[in-house]
């Protein structure tokens, strides 16, 4: 017989979400983490992550957005705890640019609320970002900010509450399937359960080195900025945005301390093979380039950084998500990684996990994500 029925090895961004859902569906689930949940080690930490649904890096993934939405909201009035605040998103870059273009096809095939506005029309609704001549702004209603550290605590909280047990500071070693049954070791601690689901973002490849995944881990850095007038930048006046560029984009949010804007680089970070070796150290010449972003887009902050911290994504080839049956493994679901766009998701995406995990239909469409796509990949 098995300990538990399910076991959630990480419990970040996607596992804390899973454990939840299943301890609402009353699986008997245990979770594990290497770290206490809501910690700085990974890619669940920053105080603020972008939640939109104008989605440029594909239109197949509204309706997961739109279901996310609505579940971020049931964790909240389920622990009466504002996780999530809607304060509108813009996303700006050259009008041809295959995001803008997606962004557009996705509020118009889903209906979602939205304004399209040239640049002189942006900036007086904005005056606080400095549109380029060249750009087109896509302004959507449902796009806000998610609270990481709070959320992830938040949702394994109530997953303990609802039942569920964690083990957190407590690394797993090994996860090993046999035909009908999975053992996992951790420390002198060794269960049995039916299955496994594996979040563990950029330690999956570490745990299942078997599947040869050709993911990458990507450092990145969040920077912090004193605004000059921070009422300019409060949530009710302020979007989330997101400056589309091909390479390397530039994103953002209001402030949320009253003093200071965070702002960061999509990607273009230093490429390691192993959490552990992310540079967690900041360098002059992480801040630089994005205080020349700054000082060109955002005119009312001052361009002198007052506080940065590094966090990492975990890339795939086609930069989207991992979520199903690990190959060969039919026990083990992949939950994850994210390709360093998913923290908005991790509700549905935790849902559609435990339905995997518990013999159920995946509420939503989700063949996009089939972990077998990258069967003659390599890594990169
Ligand atoms: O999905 O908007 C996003 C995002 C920004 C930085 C990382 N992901």
């Amino acid at each position: 017989s098995a300990d538990w029925d399910v076991a959630v090895i990480g419990l970040g961004s996607m596992g804390s979400f899973a454990f939840w859902q299943l301890a609402r569906m009353g699986i008997k689930v245990v979770g594990f983490d290497r770290y206490k949940p809501g910690h700085d080690h990974g890619a669940g930490h920053g105080e603020s992550r972008i939640f939109r649904t104008a989605y440029g890096e594909g239109v197949e993934y509204v309706p997961l957005l739109k279901e996310a939405r609505g579940l971020w909201r049931e964790l909240e009035s389920e622990t009466d705890t504002e996780l999530y605040v809607e304060t509108g998103g813009t996303m700006f870059g050259p009008k041809e640019d295959d995001f803008i273009v997606t962004v557009q096809d996705s509020v118009e095939k889903y209906h979602l609320p939205h304004k399209v506005y040239e640049p002189s029309e942006a900036k007086q609704i904005y005056p606080q970002i400095n549109f380029q001549d060249n750009q087109l702004a896509v302004f959507e209603e449902l796009a806000g900010y998610v609270k990481p550290e709070l959320a992830i605590e938040t949702a394994v909280k109530r997953g303990i509450e609802l039942g569920g047990t964690a083990f957190t500071e407590h690394p797993v070693t090994e996860i090993e399937p046999d035909t009908d049954r999975v053992t996992i070791r951790c420390g002198d601690k060794q269960i049995r359960v039916k299955r496994v689901i594996v979040s563990a973002g950029g330690w999956t490849s570490k745990l299942l080195p078997e599947l040869n995944l050709p993911l990458s881990i990507e450092r990145q850095v969040l920077v912090w900025y004193n605004a000059r007038n921070p009422e300019l930048f409060a949530p009710e006046k302020f979007p989330i945005f997101s400056r589309v560029s091909k390479g390397r984009g530039f994103y953002g949010f209001p402030s949320l301390d009253g003093k200071t804007v965070k702002v960061a680089f999509h990607h273009g970070g230093e490429i390691v093979d192993h959490p552990e070796q992310v540079d967690r150290i900041i360098h002059e010449s992480d801040l630089a380039p994005l205080t020349e972003k700054v000082k060109k887009y955002l005119p009312d902050l001052i361009p002198e950084p007052v506080r940065a911290k590094t966090c990492f994504y975990t890339n795939t080839p086609d930069e989207h998500f991992v979520l199903g049956f690990a190959p060969g493994m039919p026990n083990i679901v992949l939950l994850g990684p994210m390709a360093g766009h998913g923290f908005k998701f991790a509700p549905i995406m935790g849902k559609i996990a435990a339905e995997l995990s518990t013999n159920q239909t995946p509420s939503l469409e989700i063949s996009m994500f089939d972990p077998s796509r990258f069967k003659n990949t390599k890594k990169y």
